[in-house]
């Protein structure tokens, strides 16, 4: 059964920054002269940093449990195993296990270390913590520590793109570090706007080829990123997916995870009791 959640005010009302509220507007697609731009094609990619980024909303697909104590920091499928990262000093986690099932391996991080993001790399997985400035590198079967290396700043979001081999890294503000994902050194960095004005507070990362998706913190907001430019082509409304009794107890929306050769991904949050199976499509559908 498919379920389409529809577009609230609700992400307008908790965009973290102002001025990219103005820049948005208030009105739906308006990539061109086309009055039919609602039903503008979620594969019209905007490439023009000029251009306004593309609105889309998720489509439910299939809803499955999630752990409602893991305050999910990465969020991560490799061949049909979930990878899901979690913070908070003394609670700090990774587990992983079959996609909607319990955990078959987890891990913990002692105190006072807090996790951060996650990314699969081959048969290692790096861990990043919050300000602690240590990410660690684990084996991929077991989860267990293999090695530490330091970093400067702090640690939010974290994903591989596999073709360029590097990893692509939040800190909290509108700039995304590329790593090595074999020594982590960086090797350069974008800044990412939406319509030419800085988004900030870029958290949970996906690669997926060539583009990265990230969730906005303290928003229901989704962004597709062009990585080499920085530009957003897409905000995807992903609010309303907890009902209001489920999000009393819930913090924000933070994981997001592509399901391999699939136009569908897995998203939940901090301490949410659900995970969902959605496809990006365009508002208004
Ligand atoms: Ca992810």
């Amino acid at each position: 059964m498919r379920r389409v959640i529809s577009l609230t005010s609700k992400a307008a009302a908790t965009l973290s920054t102002v001025a990219l509220t103005v820049a948005l507007g208030t009105g739906a697609c308006t990539t061109g002269d086309d009055d039919t731009s609602d039903e503008t094609s979620a594969e019209n990619s905007v490439t023009s940093a000029a251009t306004e980024a593309e609105r889309l909303t998720v489509e439910v697909v299939d809803v499955l449990p999630h752990d409602p104590t893991a305050f999910t920091q990465g969020l991560e499928i490799v061949d049909d195993t979930l990878y899901e990262g979690t913070g908070l000093v003394g609670e700090s986690t990774l587990r992983s296990g079959p996609i909607g099932g319990e955990p078959t391996v987890t891990v913990s991080l002692p105190a006072p270390l807090f996790g951060e993001g996650i990314t699969v790399v081959d048969s290692r997985i790096w861990q990043l913590t919050w300000r602690d400035g240590v990410a660690i590198e684990r084996d991929r079967d077991t989860l267990a520590e293999l090695r530490r290396v330091t970093y400067e700043g702090e640690g939010w979001g974290l994903c591989h793109q596999a073709e360029a081999d590097r990893l692509v890294m939040s800190d909290g503000s509108p700039t995304l570090a590329f790593r090595d994902p074999t020594d982590f050194s960086v090797l350069g960095s974008v800044e990412v706007t939406d319509g030419g004005v800085p988004v900030d507070e870029l958290n949970e990362l996906e690669c997926v080829d060539d583009t990265v998706y990230a969730n906005v913190w303290h928003s229901d907001d989704i962004l597709r990123i062009d990585p080499e430019t920085g530009v957003v082509t897409a905000r995807i409304d992903a609010s309303g997916l907890l009902t209001p009794e489920e999000a009393v107890d819930a913090d924000v929306l933070n994981g997001i995870a592509a399901f391999p050769d699939s136009d569908r991904f897995l998203v939940t949050g901090k301490w949410w009791p659900k995970m969902f199976t959605v496809r990006f499509v365009p508002t208004g559908r």
